[in-house]
Parts: structure tokens; C-alpha cells; sequence
């Protein structure tokens, strides 16, 4: 089949949905060092050369085997001159020097720090640094108006930056059922984005919400939220509530979805059933960023309808890369709008439903992959 090994590059096909993509892969130095050229791209407004950097990287982590020449590559889809001269600079000299004036650039180090800020987009990062911010400090001593997502961002920026791992992503999917399930007990939750995708570290926990009634997930989110709050689990939230108005043909997301930073205790590891709850519950916040004997952690809620949960799962699952891969592939070559609730045959206008993500693939006609291979 078209994802089995590739023994010859020249059999890789264009979009990156139509290729197996582990976790691992032989030519680390090369991505990494072409994710920042397309990452400083997208710093600088350049979206077509970030995508371009993008999808030639893509096609890098799918390679069976670790690059000895320029020869290796001379045939790869989306391998142009530029990532070529990349490729051949790492491969003789171990660095590109490119690269390195990029990591060493002061525009680049501080969008790369602005946009870590949760509630910080590249807008906003590019805005400031024009207007001479470089430092956190210069942030939170400028009297600058910041949102409230960004303020909880600043607060605990240290504890957001590190990884979250997947025993504390499990951790917080126990508290998350347990909040669901104290509302509706047979509630379904599935812990989607890259731990889905096998991953071992996150920069957050992404979690899917169904049930096969839709009555049942009514207010089950604002409940849920209120059970955290009420425990003192929650350090911020904010839900953007489900947008009814989404065309059958738009690419545009409207599950209702709750951004949020919860607190992990740290002696949560040994007490499964939290006795501490009510310890944590009566600490203000000010006292909980002082004690340290909790953690923030980002967590993404999204619920999803049952007659869109495989899309949303699709969708919520990701890479990114491979996300919009998927997309354009629909679009370009089925004539089909793929979002995280449907798909849609602009053809034949009419919607197709999918019980599952197999069904999915196989409305695209493309050969299923397994999460673990959707790391693009
Ligand atoms: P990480 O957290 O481990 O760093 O990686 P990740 O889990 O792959 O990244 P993510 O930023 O948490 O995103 C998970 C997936 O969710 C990813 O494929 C993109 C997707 N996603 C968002 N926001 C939205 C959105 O608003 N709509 C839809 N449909 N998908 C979204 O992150
Ligand atoms: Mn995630
Ligand atoms: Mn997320």
C-alpha cells in the first residue's frame, strides 16, 4: 500500500495524510533546525514560506533512513533549493549557519518567548516587540492593558513552559471524569492531541467530551467547570460556547470548548481520592503561587455532539501538520470541506457521516492511519 516503508523516495506521496509519520525518526537535527527557519517565517508575516519550510520538514520525519547526501533528497516532494541548502550545510559543517543567525537574532528569541505566553498569538508578540518589549518584566512592568488569558499566562508562565507529563496528563484526566461523571456518570471523555498521538511529553492535555444523547451534554461543561472551581482546581478558565452559525461547508471550528489552567497537587501522586481537596480549596491563589506544592497545567475541554464526535476526534487529535494536510487534500483533490464536525461533498452537497475515524478515511479514500502515525 501507498504507507508501507518507502524504500524509494521517489514513491513519497505529496500530502502528508497519505503517509505514515512516527514519533521518531532518523533526521532530527535537519527538522529541528528547518521547524525554526518556518517558525521565523511565520515571526515575520511570511505564512506561505513557514508553510513551505513546513511541509518540507513533514516530508523529512516520514524518511526511513538517515541522510548521507544531497542525493537522498534530490527527488523528495517539497524539497526545494532553500531546504536543500539547509540539508547540505548540516550534512558537511554539523550547522547551518542560517539557522544559527536566526536562533541568535534578538526578533527571534523574543517572539519565540512572547508567543510561548498563553493568550499570546504572533499578532499580538509582533505588536509589542515593534513597541520595544523584550522581556517578561518589560511586559508586566509597562502597565501594558493585557487580556485576562494573557495575565493568567504571566502568572504562571514557569510552570506552563515545563512539559507536561503523561503521568500528570492521566492525573488530570481521573479529576476531569470525576467532575463529568458527578453530572452524567456514563459520560465518554478521550484524551486527544499529541499524548493521543503516543507522545510522552505536552505542552498541555487536550480532552474530548461525548454522549450519545445530546440532552446530556447540555450545561455539562459549565457544570463540570464548577465542580473544579468549587474544589479550588481551577486557575483560570474561559469557554467559548458552541457557535450554531457554522456553515456545512466552512473549515471554521465551533464546538463549545473550555481553554483552562487547572492545579495539580503534587501529593495527588499518592492520594488518588484527593482528601487534600479541601487543603487546596481553602489556599487563595496568591498563597498556592507561594507554597508550591501544586502545579499549573494547561487543559483544553471540548465537547462534541455524537453525530460529529469522530471528526471531532479526528480533528482534535492532530499534528497540526497533518491536520492541514488532511484538509487540503479534501479540498484539493475529493472536492470535500473536512472540519472537526463533518465533511462536506461540495459536488454532490451533502454531508457524509462517519461513525468512526476509519469511516472517515475511507470517505477520503485514503488508507486509515493510526494516531501514532499522524505525527506530520
Ligand atoms: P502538545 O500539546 O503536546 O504540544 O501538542 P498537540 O496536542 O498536538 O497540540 P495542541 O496545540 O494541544 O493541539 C491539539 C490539536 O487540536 C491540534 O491538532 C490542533 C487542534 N486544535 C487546536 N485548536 C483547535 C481549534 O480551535 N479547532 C480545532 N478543530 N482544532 C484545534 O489546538
Ligand atoms: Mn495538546
Ligand atoms: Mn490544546
Amino acid at each position: 500500500g501507498s504507507t508501507e516503508s518507502f524504500d524509494n523516495v521517489t514513491q513519497i506521496p505529496s500530502y502528508a495524510c497519505q503517509r505514515r509519520t512516527s514519533l521518531l525518526h532518523q533526521n532530527k537535527e535537519i527538522t529541528d533546525a528547518l521547524e525554526i527557519l518556518a517558525l521565523s517565517a511565520s515571526f515575520q508575516g511570511s505564512e506561505a514560506r513557514s508553510l513551505a519550510f513546513a511541509r518540507s520538514t513533514s516530508v523529512l520525519k516520514c524518511l526511513p533512513f538517515k541522510l548521507q547526501s544531497l542525493q537522498d533528497v534530490k527527488d523528495l516532494p517539497w524539497c526545494g533549493n532553500h531546504c536543500k541548502r539547509v540539508i547540505q550545510e548540516i550534512l558537511e559543517d554539523g550547522v547551518c549557519m542560517e539557522v544559527e543567525l536566526v536562533k541568535d537574532s534578538e526578533q527571534y528569541q523574543s517572539m519565540k518567548l512572547l508567543t510561548s505566553i498563553f493568550g499570546v498569538g504572533v499578532h499580538t508578540a509582533k505588536k509589542w516587540y515593534q513597541e520595544g518589549v523584550r522581556s517578561l518584566s518589560d511586559l508586566n512592568n509597562n502597565k501594558r492593558k493585557l487580556t485576562a488569558e494573557q495575565r493568567a499566562g504571566l502568572l504562571h508562565y514557569k510552570d506552563l513552559q515545563q512539559h507536561v507529563t503523561r503521568e500528570e496528563a492521566e492525573w488530570v484526566e481521573h479529576l476531569v471524569v470525576r467532575a463529568l461523571q458527578s453530572y452524567v456518570p456514563d459520560v465518554q471523555v478521550t484524551m486527544t492531541g499529541g499524548f493521543r498521538r503516543g507522545k510522552e511529553v505536552g505542552h498541555d492535555v487536550d480532552f474530548l467530551i461525548t454522549h450519545p444523547k445530546e440532552e446530556a451534554l447540555n450545561g455539562l461543561l459549565k457544570k463540570a467547570i464548577s465542580w473544579l472551581e468549587s474544589k479550588g482546581y481551577l486557575l483560570y478558565h474561559h469557554v467559548k460556547a458552541r457557535s450554531q452559525s457554522f456553515s456545512k461547508s466552512s473549515t471554521m471550528d465551533g464546538h463549545e470548548t473550555c481553554y483552562s489552567i487547572v492545579s495539580l497537587p503534587n501529593y495527588y501522586k499518592h492520594n488518588w481520592d484527593c482528601e487534600a481537596e479541601e487543603t487546596l480549596k481553602n489556599l487563595d491563589n496568591s498563597e498556592k503561587e507561594t507554597s508550591h506544592n501544586w502545579r499549573a497545567i494547561r487543559v483544553d475541554l471540548v465537547v462534541a455532539p455524537y453525530s460529529e464526535y469522530s471528526y471531532a476526534l479526528l480533528g482534535w487529535t492532530g499534528s497540526k501538520h497533518f491536520e492541514r494536510e488532511l484538509r487540503r487534500y479534501s479540498f484539493e483533490v475529493k472536492k470535500m470541506s473536512l472540519s472537526s464536525h463533518g465533511l462536506f461533498d461540495n459536488e454532490k452537497k451533502c454531508l457524509l457521516p462517519a461513525a468512526s475515524e476509519e469511516e472517515v478515511f475511507a470517505h477520503l479514500g485514503l488508507p486509515f492511519l493510526l494516531p501514532f502515525d499522524r505525527n506530520a
